[in-house]
């Protein structure tokens, strides 16, 4: 283990530290006594003290040392901003940023390149120059989306990384604990202290038999978000194991991994294998694949480890699934999809089918997906519904433009987009419907949240794997199967498709495309950040203010939001991205999606001081200006999806205190934290009925202490007052960034010190 053998090969001087992790684990394994989970194994042999760490599953804070930060540009400009104002001359930890997120598609992947270059210049100039002046690698629009390249070149077997975007756990499928997380995070790691998570539970997902047919990779993590709904992963990770993992390449590994975003999973991981070391070495990395070897016995889960759950899969078994609309969990096997559809309304008409993104634009399904759109050309037909495929790297689209898969796609009718996130996050300029016009599409994405691909709330986008999306795009109807219904090809004859079929490494290697990736210079001394004051993109941030010492009394409720309250609900993304770099700006998106429990509508709340009704960040820059603080109530899973903090700054600038909801998706209570408001949970979940959106409340801000609850009063406008017990998960160090107005004011005031 005493070899030298770097990350990977963009740096020189960042090593892979196997034998420190196993000095540490031993450490960690003498105080402990019992067999560990592979996630266990990653996190101990990453702690900052693993001799006086406390450990207990759910409990503890673990303070660890990842090795590594990547952040994407739509959140990169917020984390850089604050790590600007920590007045650090570099990062200390390895760090880059990858722009994919402000790329929108209209026409196809080069001009919309060009286009997004123009548009965005300010931002990728920001970007690119901050990336020279404090020492981070920085990958230009069209190199590919985050996750994609961070699988392709930076994840390695037992590594830690945290990255700025929620489905950072994508590296899993190279046996990697990547972990999503806001902005601030991520400061701390650029800034060396250590990095702070509620020690997760571990949950087990036991993979027998092997998969076939038209069953994919995709098809598990839909089986088990239908199990354990969008909730089910909070503060757990989910480990996979068994002789079922065999069947599944490093790729289709990422994809599950990736989705596990969507169960609120801390993030998942697979046990190093061939699989692994296979794409390591097509991805020009063999030496790490066998260092990864000679370390092989930590790589994988202890014999008789422990899961806090249990859920077994028989992948023979195992079904094509499609999930939504409007949420990942609503799984349905595609035997009983027909049927669903229609009892549901949803409508029948496929409009638009899209492959690709960060989930699912590996070389394997590219290749799969083109054996199917192959088998529908030979029979004379093409996609009925539009057709896009959005490359998750450059990498990608060079070698499926070399092997032809591209070309397929092309003659099939589709439209090649940017290596980018495009029409996922809802950069897509979508014609063929009007707004309000219900209407479904099915893509090979993630997430499918209300309004989030063309900001419709009438769209009905389901998710899959990329072999169902282009089946049903053959057919343009949620109504087909193709395991059992036939299609007419060009002279009306009755045929079947074939099932799907691909290899999932390129038989010629990958062809690396276009140098798209920027390195720190050497000399950094003549590199300058220029943040200009009038950019209505940019905008430096100010200090918030600190904690005055006192209770909050007489607070109004900003909005008492009912149901499926999600980052995209609180920080709307689509044409808001452009906003992401000023705070002030992004503000004016704030909660515009949250359903008002008064009227059931959104973004439309009674003003208390005037009585009458407006729009949601209008009200509570009123409130602001009037100094009046005040508080969101909030569902189930409050904040589920993203990881973008905007969601936590937002409200902080606008003058909130505190988010009090039934739960929090992790993420999104870490960032609340961090910018010094006050996520607090009902103790007894039925307290949030008790609560009108008229009420004014205090919050007993003095009684704040590790482990003990919070006063809540509520003052009904006629009627007693009342007091709640409000929940809390803040450590000593976390009351801190409360009292100091956030964490960075914290990590400033010790500086100063
Ligand atoms: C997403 O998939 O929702 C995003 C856009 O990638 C976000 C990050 C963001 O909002 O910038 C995420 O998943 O964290
Ligand atoms: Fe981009 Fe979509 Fe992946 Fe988020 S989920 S990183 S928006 S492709």
């Amino acid at each position: 283990l005493d070899k030298k053998v770097k990350q990977n090969n963009w740096e020189e001087g960042n090593f892979i530290n196997y034998k420190k992790m196993s000095e540490n684990l031993a450490i960690v394994r003498s105080r402990l006594n019992r067999p560990l989970a592979y996630a266990e194994k990653i996190l101990y042999s990453h702690l900052d003290d693993p001799h006086g760490q406390e450990i207990e599953r759910g409990v503890s804070y673990l303070r660890l040392r990842p090795d590594r930060v990547a952040c994407q540009d739509a959140t990169a400009q917020m984390a850089i901003l604050q790590f600007m104002s920590a007045g650090m001359p570099s990062v200390a930890n390895p760090t880059t940023v990858h722009c994919d997120h402000l790329i929108e598609a209209q026409q196809g992947g080069e001009k919309d390149l060009a286009r997004a270059v123009g548009i965005n210049k300010e931002v990728y100039d920001f970007l690119a120059s901050a990336c020279g002046m404090f020492s981070l690698g920085f990958w230009k629009p069209g190199s590919g989306i985050i996750h994609q390249i961070l699988l392709e070149n930076y994840a390695f077997p037992g590594g830690l990384l945290i990255g700025t975007d929620s489905h950072t756990p994508n590296a899993g499928g190279l046996g990697m604990a990547a972990i999503g997380v806001g902005g601030a995070d991520a400061v701390d790691v650029m800034a060396n202290l250590p990095w702070e998570l509620k020690a997760p539970k571990v949950i087990g997902v036991k993979l027998t038999g092997s998969l076939s047919g038209w069953t994919s990779p995709k098809d598990i993590i839909l089986k088990v978000a239908g199990i354990l709904t969008v909730k089910g992963g909070t503060g757990a990770i989910v480990e996979y194991f068994g002789p079922g993992v065999d069947s599944l390449s490093a790729t289709g590994m990422g994809t599950i991994c990736n989705m596990g975003a969507e169960i609120g999973a801390t993030t998942s991981l697979f046990p190093f294998n061939d699989r692994m070391y296979d794409y390591l070495k097509a991805t020009k990395r063999t030496e790490i694949g066998d260092f990864a070897r000679s370390y092989a016995k930590e790589l994988r889960q202890d014999d008789g480890a422990e899961y806090d759950q249990l859920i077994e899969i028989n992948l023979s078994e195992l079904e094509p699934h499609i999930n939504g609309p409007f949420t990942p969990d609503l799984a349905t096997p595609i035997s009983k999809f027909a049927e669903a559809a229609k009892a549901n309304n949803w409508p029948d008409e496929v409009k638009v089918g899209l492959i690709g993104s960060c989930t699912n634009s590996s070389y394997e399904d590219m290749s799969r997906a083109a054996s199917i759109a192959r088998d529908a050309l030979n029979h004379g037909i093409k996609s009925k519904a539009l057709f896009t495929v959005t490359p998750g790297s450059e990498q990608i689209r060079a070698t499926i433009a070399r092997d032809g898969q591209l070309q397929t796609f092309e003659e099939f009718g589709g439209v090649v987009l940017a290596n980018a996130c495009g029409p996922c996050i809802g950069q897509w300029d979508r014609q063929d419907v009007k707004k309000g016009e219900a209407n479904s599409i099915i893509s090979s994405y993630n997430r499918n949240f209300t309004g989030r691909n063309d900001g419709n709330p009438a769209t009905h986008s389901f998710v899959t794997s990329p072999d169902l999306v282009v089946a049903m795009s053959i057919a343009g109807s949620l109504s087909f199967n193709p395991l059992t219904d036939t299609l007419k090809d060009k002279d009306g004859k009755d045929f079947k498709l074939s099932p799907p079929t691909g290899n999932g490494l390129p038989e010629r290697g990958y062809d690396p495309g276009q140098d798209t990736y920027q390195a720190p210079p050497k000399d950094r001394a003549n590199v300058t950040v220029q943040v200009s004051p009038t950019s209505d993109r940019l905008q430096l941030l100010s200090p918030f203010n600190a904690w005055d010492g006192k209770d909050a009394t007489d607070m109004p409720i900003l909005i008492k939001a009912q149901g499926k309250t999600t980052t995209d609900h609180i920080s709307m993304a689509g044409p808001w991205l452009k906003y992401r770099g000023h705070l002030d700006n992004i503000s004016n998106n704030m909660l515009i999606g949250a359903i008002n429990a008064a009227n059931g509508e959104a973004n439309k709340i009674k003003n208390f001081t005037t009585g009458e009704w407006d729009a949601v960040p209008a009200v509570a820059r009123d409130y602001k200006a009037k100094g009046i603080r005040w508080v969101v109530i909030g569902d189930w899973n409050y904040g589920e999806g993203s990881s973008r903090e905007h969601a936590a700054l937002e409200p902080r600038h606008l003058g909130g205190l505190a988010i009090i909801t039934r739960s929090f998706a992790r993420i999104h209570e870490t960032n609340l934290k961090k910018q010094g408001m006050l996520p607090l949970t009902f103790s007894d979940p039925a307290d949030y009925d008790r609560i009108n959106p008229d009420d004014k409340v205090d919050i007993l801000c003095t009684e704040l202490a590790v482990g003990k609850p919070i006063t809540l009063r509520v003052k009904p406008a006629n009627g007693e007052a009342f007091e709640i017990p409000l929940s809390h998960t803040f450590n000593e160090a976390q009351i801190e960034w409360f009292k100091n107005g956030s964490a960075l004011n914290t990590m400033a005031k010790k500086t100063k010190n």
